[in-house]
């Protein structure tokens, strides 16, 4: 089989666990190239750090993607989550215009909020710029925040399975993506997962694992990473959700069985081989 690529365009914040430093091992461990556009280099994620570094890479994304597209690089998906600024939302849209083809996945994670609030930096405004972003995604992957920001309605941080299933619509009818995946939902009893709407098959699908205690960061970037890599190793949207909602909750239990601090993220490390395994089956 030929090697997929796939573009991951996020922050690089050194520790913490989130972004690209979660994206890279975990696409590589599904046997996917990860091809990284960084938006920012970070010390640590923004997220209950003082004093972090910020360096800003908007004036290289241009330069670095029509480098590659003088390469005549393909890329089998693109996948975007944290960009730092209104231009950078721009820019990116630039970026997908550029580099994809018809062939190419487009999956945005809207990064923004959680738990009902904006992450630091990021204005009341942002949600409606980022929207235009989403309208290009062929998979939109937000958390129940994100997407009830995008869709102007307010925060109902334990939907039920109507609320879900009217948020999954909106996302798809209202924003433009063609399918979406909703993260941080509780259909059934004890259980946190993912509801997926396929909107080509006109499906809603609900994916859930025993609930962990405990909010860790860089969860929904997990998540994501794993959503992409089972779409991309060309697992449907039902499947490619639930592996990605086995992984983190997997994750979830064993960051809190060890007691480290929710701020440096899931120790995902000791899954990976069994992720890898699932994908090795398809070779
Ligand atoms: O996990 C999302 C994320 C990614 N990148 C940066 C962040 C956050 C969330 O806080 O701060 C820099």
């Amino acid at each position: 089989m030929k090697t997929p690529r796939v573009l991951a365009i996020h922050d690089i914040s050194g520790v913490g666990r989130c972004s690209l430093t979660v994206a890279l091992p975990v696409l590589s461990a599904a046997g996917i190239e990860c091809a990284v556009l960084p938006t920012a280099v970070l010390s640590t994620h923004t997220g209950e750090f003082e004093g972090y570094t910020f360096h800003d890479l908007t004036e290289d994304i241009l330069p670095i993607a029509e480098h590659w597209k003088s390469l005549g690089l393909q890329f089998d998906a693109i996948y975007t989550g944290y960009l730092g600024s209104f231009e950078q939302v721009e820019l990116i849209k630039d970026v997908i215009d550029l580099l994809a083809s018809d062939d190419t996945l487009i999956v945005v994670d809207p990064v923004m909020a959680d738990e009902g609030e904006l992450y630091p930096g990021f204005t009341r405004d942002y949600p409606a710029q980022m929207r235009s972003l989403c309208a290009l995604a062929d998979v939109l992957v937000p958390n129940v925040t994100e997407a009830s920001l995008l869709l102007g309605r307010d925060y109902d941080p334990y939907p039920d399975v109507d609320t879900v299933k009217s948020l999954l619509e909106g996302l798809c009818a209202d924003i433009g993506a063609k399918s979406a995946v909703l993260t941080g939902v509780s259909l059934t009893s004890g259980s946190l997962g993912a509801a997926a709407r396929d909107s080509e098959l006109e499906a809603t699908t609900y994916a859930g694992a025993p609930q962990a205690e405990g909010m860790y960061h860089g969860s929904g970037d997990l998540l994501a990473s794993a959503l992409v890599a089972g779409l991309v190793r060309g697992c449907t949207l039902e499947e490619s959700t639930k592996r990605a909602v086995d992984f983190t909750a997997a994750s979830i239990q064993r960051t809190y069985a060890a007691g480290t601090e929710p701020r440096f993220g899931l120790l995902f490390e000791a899954g990976l081989a069994q992720f890898s395994a699932q994908f090795n089956a398809l070779y």
